[in-house]
């Protein structure tokens, strides 16, 4: 019986939300941009006060060129990363129109580091008012390349956080001129798998020596 309720307790902890969650580099765009840009395709782009998600947020206006404009991350996301394996990427966007939307099948977010491409879809187009999308860094989340390559291993992921050059946010979800904008960018971290893994391994060894000690 204690065996049951301690592996229930233990599930339990593992189910729980990202509790030890820590954030590794986080963007509010409190008083400017902090860095960003938005890049392919922009008539204009800047930091706005207030609207935000909230407070201060990024914004840039499509061109109408017919090229996908993407937000580019600064240097403080960019490096050894690998602290974030496992852990999420998450942030806001909105748009101004969802008239003649494109489809969805262009990757909303693109980590690129040491030659290898990792492109994930994360969620639908953003509404008119805040979005916000979340997306497990995991091998699942990725695929190579783009958006209709092969899945991403464990071997890819480590080797692009090893060394991310760029990281790249769709901004343009419309075929028609539209305006995007960004907030509450958080690159972070949970526990790492091997923390969990002594805990467990601690557990049942504590289980063992109870049962035998009989
Ligand atoms: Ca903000």
């Amino acid at each position: 019986m204690k065996h049951t309720i301690t592996l229930l307790a233990l599930a339990g902890a593992l189910a729980a939300p990202a509790a030890g969650a820590v954030d590794l580099v986080r963007t509010d765009f409190d008083s400017d941009a902090e860095g960003w840009r938005a890049l392919n395709g922009v008539a204009a782009q800047g930091w706005v006060e207030s609207g935000g998600d909230p407070g201060g947020f990024f914004s840039a206006l499509d061109s109408g060129g017919g090229v996908v404009f993407v937000y580019d991350a600064p240097a403080a996301y960019l490096g050894d990363q690998s602290a974030a394996l496992g852990g999420t990427l998450s942030f806001s966007l909105k748009t101004s129109t969802q008239a003649f939307p494109m489809s969805n099948n262009q990757a909303t977010v693109r980590i690129i580091g040491g030659g290898i491409t990792l492109a994930a879809v994360v969620g639908d187009a953003p509404g008119l008012d805040w979005t916000h999308y979340t997306l497990d860094l995991v091998p699942t989340s990725f695929r190579i390349g783009d958006a209709g390559g092969e899945l991403a291993t464990a071997e890819d992921l480590a080797w692009v956080f090893g060394q991310v050059e760029t990281l790249r946010i769709r901004g343009e979800f419309s075929q028609i001129i539209d305006r995007g904008g960004l907030d509450t960018v958080v690159l972070s971290a949970v526990p790492e798998p091997a923390t969990w893994a002594l805990a467990l391994a601690g557990v049942a060894g504590l289980a063992w020596r109870r049962r035998f000690a009989r």
